[in-house]
């Protein structure tokens, strides 16, 4: 496994099992990522320092989860150039409330928000390969045989 290029942070503990699913779909691309549990709301001062290393520690994009009155995303968006992919946890309002927080920013600092639980968790970390696929060709060729892969896997429904 190379070195962490892709930044996991959260918004708490309980996030994890949402968001473990990032750091596995990034693993099965051999690529590094890093997991912080770093709320906006009660640690700020700890997350500020970690955004504030990320560029200059060669990390290429930041996936952040978050629930309830979601403003991780959003915060971590205006201490970074790096895009950030923001993951709606189902929380109270079965995540909408997540979803809301996360997808309404105001224009000038964008988070690209994904579906809620577990399949945005996946498809943040899909964008982030796809991403980091623009620039480096073997993580292409893995992208396109993820793709495949999944066609195929699709096409004979089968028990589980
Ligand atoms: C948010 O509040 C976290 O991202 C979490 O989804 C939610 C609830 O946090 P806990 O009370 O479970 O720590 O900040």
């Amino acid at each position: 496994m190379d070195k962490p290029v892709i930044g996991i942070v959260m918004g708490s503990q309980s996030d994890w099992a949402t968001m473990k699913h990032a750091a596995e779909t990034l693993k099965s691309f051999g690529i590094g990522s890093e997991a912080k549990g770093l709320s906006a709301h009660r640690q700020s001062d700890r997350l500020h320092a970690w955004i504030s290393e990320l560029e200059s520690r060669g990390f290429k994009a930041v996936i952040a989860g978050a629930g309830m009155a979601a403003a991780l995303p959003g915060v971590v968006a205006a201490q970074t150039r790096l895009p950030v992919m923001g993951v709606p946890m189902e929380s109270k309002l079965d995540g909408l409330d997540s979803l809301l927080s996360i997808a309404q920013m105001p224009a000038g600092i964008p988070v690209g928000t994904f579906a809620i639980g577990r399949a945005g968790a996946v498809n943040a970390a899909l964008m982030t390969v796809a991403i980091l696929a623009l620039s480096d060709p073997k993580i292409a060729a893995k992208l396109v045989e993820y793709r495949a892969n999944q066609a195929n896997a699709t096409e004979t429904p089968r028990d589980e």
